[in-house]
């Protein structure tokens, strides 16, 4: 089999995911040998796949995705085809370096996950690499933790206080500061669906940790239970059925508010039901919007000069786009793929991206967190509230990658200062109907996309025939492209009516037969 180190890493069924551990350890192993020991982090995870999937993810020394270009150089080890073209490989890629590796390495609660951290760790013996095992935990947590190693030279691995528990300390203390700075009046419920996953580990410590503050109640929270996981359940399901997971199904209370994260916590999605019991989800577009308006608010209190913009992708539903064009923040489009969001958000002095599955996060450029940790002097009290609380913020919000814990914290924070309950957030603009559908076609890699992937440059003559159904519908949106994660085209529809969207969503599909 041929591996592809692509957005979500390597991700196949667990049996085969034997060389793609291995040339993603040592991944991880030389590319922290390249930057002289620094700290690079190994994720063992297929986040919402099924359970008998599993996958792997390296974390680059800043906490972010693995660079650009050692994807191709980790794809080559993943694919070596014996044991000497692996050492081989190995060597062309070795830095001359005196330091030794470092690399922490962690896992999901999959019961493949154990076997092929114990091969992870094999392969860091062989090469002499430092390393600590963090066992059962979330993405975003280790890659927080491979951020505070490297940006604190002080702070070796194994280290006192553990990292996972700066990790809570950080998130409680930042969100008890924003709830005294900014009166948050009331102490509120969030169901939280876990998706049977390892999130459901760290939303009991903060449950627990907050729980004067916010009433946490999980629910598909057995992690041990592995034939639960995702099953029915968690943020994929809950986004693409637009329903609520199992064990949530007829017993939601009307307007309290819900979430689910996926599994492996780095997505979440929050969802209610009105009076008439009818079904209304608070995806990535509406938290990526909340959360921005609430900054938006803070920074011109401040009277501080820090730009924001928001970054999305064209799965981003066009009413969000207008609501975000009339509240004056700077927008930009990327490719799919949480590492565009995320290095588009490195412009900005704020930057908030957020895919509209949930998957995102708030940067505060190092400028930003320097002006805010150093106020002008003479300043009002208002402006100085406003400093405290995007400072508070910057350290509430997982600075290293989307995490479905901080960002849960950060929409509690947010919905309590502004005095919204789940309807009042809803209601922020109505979403433009429309249709997500999967194609399977004989070769996907035909179609060739331009513009943020919202036009295809190939087949020749594709887009016009899209371009010409697209000018019937009022609002009328759609655009073709690849998957990156499955082999399938992806259709994406919107138009002023449902009737509208479903059309154009049929006639564009029927063009790709
Ligand atoms: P692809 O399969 O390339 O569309 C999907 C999601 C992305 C992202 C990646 C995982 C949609 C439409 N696409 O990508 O948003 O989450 O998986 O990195 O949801
Ligand atoms: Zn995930």
């Amino acid at each position: 089999m041929k591996y592809s180190y692509g957005t979500a890493g390597f991700r196949t069924e667990a049996s085969l995911l034997d060389a793609a551990i291995i040339g993603s350890t040592a991944t991880a192993a030389l590319r922290s040998l390249e930057l002289k020991g620094k700290t690079t982090g190994v994720i063992i995870t297929a986040s919402h796949n099924p359970v008998s999937d599993n996958g792997v993810k390296v974390i680059d020394a800043d906490g972010g995705m693995l660079s650009v270009n050692w994807e191709e150089k980790c794809t080559n080890l993943a694919n070596a085809e014996s044991k000497s073209e692996l050492e081989l490989l190995i060597k062309e890629y070795i830095a001359p370096s005196t330091f030794q590796a470092s690399v922490v390495i962690g896992m999901d609660t999959r019961p493949s996950s154990p076997r092929l951290s114990e091969l992870a760790k094999v392969i860091l013996d062989e090469m002499s690499a430092c390393y600590k095992d963090y066992g059962f935990i979330t993405t975003p947590q280790l890659h927080w933790i491979v951020k505070l190693i490297n940006e604190n030279s002080s702070y070796s691995i194994p280290s006192n206080p553990p990292p996972l528990v700066l990790y809570y300390d950080s998130l409680c203390n930042a969100y008890c500061n924003v709830f005294s700075a900014s009166t948050i009046l009331h102490r509120p419920i969030l169901t939280v669906d876990c998706a049977n996953g390892v999130g459901s580990l760290p939303l009991e410590e903060l449950s627990k940790r907050l729980k004067d503050y916010i009433d946490i109640r999980l629910i598909n929270n057995d992690s041990c239970n592995y034939k639960y996981l995702n099953n029915g359940c968690g943020a994929d399901h809950v986004k693409t059925t637009q329903s609520p997971p199992v064990n949530l199904v007829d017993k939601m209370i009307p307007n309290q508010l819900y979430a689910s994260v996926d599994g492996d916590a780095d997505r979440i999605v929050f969802y209610f039901t009105d009076k008439e019991k009818k079904f209304h989800l608070l995806d990535g577009d509406r938290i990526s919007i909340l959360l921005v308006s609430f900054l938006k608010i803070l920074v011109q209190k401040s009277r501080l000069p820090l730009s924001i913009g928001v970054i999305q992708t064209a799965y981003a539903n066009g009413s969000s786009t207008v609501y975000l064009n009339d509240l004056g923040v700077q927008i930009i489009c990327t490719k799919t793929g949480v590492k565009h969001l995320h290095h588009e958000a490195q412009a900005f002095d704020i930057g908030v991206y957020f895919e509209a599955n949930g998957h995102g996060t708030v940067l505060f450029s190092q400028d930003c967190v320097k002006k805010l940790w150093n106020p002008p002097t003479g300043i009002s009290d208002t402006e100085t509230n406003a400093i405290v609380v995007l400072l508070q913020l910057s350290q509430l919000i997982n600075q290293a990658i989307g995490d479905a814990l901080s960002d849960m914290l950060a929409v509690l924070s947010v919905l309590g200062s502004l005095y919204c309950d789940a309807k009042g957030w809803l209601s922020m603009y109505n979403d433009l109907p429309n249709k997500l559908v999967k194609v399977k076609v004989a070769d996907r890699s035909i179609f060739i996309t331009t513009d943020a992937e919202r036009r295809l440059i190939k087949p020749v003559g594709l887009q016009e025939k899209i371009d010409d159904l697209v000018s019937k519908y009022e609002k009328g949106r759609c655009f073709v492209r690849a998957s990156g994660t499955e082999d399938a085209v992806r259709v994406y529809a919107e138009a002023s009516t449902k009737k509208g969207a479903e059309e154009l969503s049929a006639k564009v599909c029927s063009l790709l037969k």
